[in-house]
């Protein structure tokens, strides 16, 4: 029980490590705990009711995304319907490049850890799920899988968010 807390509280630490950086970089401050509905240097979750699009994401085991390249508009809720076509478990997250490697660290030190957070999604072999996102910012956002030596291998993508046209100001 001493040693799962301890865990449980490295990673915490390393976890909030990230969240604060990602709040910094959205120049606003939530406040620690979760990422809730606020908005981060990639967007925030989405609403039901605010999906433009929907795109299915296939994960296969050799370590690939398909689509692996995703090109969407600033401010679009995209529904991202994942099936894992595998036969072992994988997950697609969604981060800045920097936001997965530290993940990625985490999970190589507590590979049994499994937390939810609103832009990912972990499924079992043959499994399917969503993550509903809106990107509000324009750029590139990150999604890799982040199970133990699949992102070393590749498991990794990119969503384009071109900018919105300016309106008339
Ligand atoms: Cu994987």
């Amino acid at each position: 029980m001493k040693s799962l807390r301890f865990a449980s509280q490295q990673f915490f630490a390393v976890a909030s490590l990230a969240l604060s950086a990602s709040a910094f970089a959205a120049g606003s401050h939530s406040g620690g705990h979760a990422h809730g509905d606020a908005e981060s240097a990639i967007g925030k979750p989405g609403a039901a009711s605010k999906v433009t699009r929907t795109v299915t994401v296939d994960m296969t085991d050799n370590m690939r995304f398909t689509p692996a390249s995703i090109q969407v508009k600033q401010g679009e809720t995209v529904r991202f319907v994942v099936r894992n076509k595998g036969k072992v478990k994988h997950e697609m997250s969604l981060g800045t490049e920097k936001e997965l490697l530290e993940h990625l660290e985490v999970m190589k030190k507590f590979p049994d850890m499994e937390h939810d957070e609103p832009g990912k999604v972990t499924l079992a072999p043959g499994k399917q799920g969503e993550i509903l996102w809106q990107f509000t910012k324009a750029g590139t956002v990150n999604f890799a899988c982040l199970m133990p030596g699949h992102y070393e291998a590749g498991m990794v993508g990119k969503v384009g968010v071109t900018a919105r046209k300016e309106a008339a100001k």
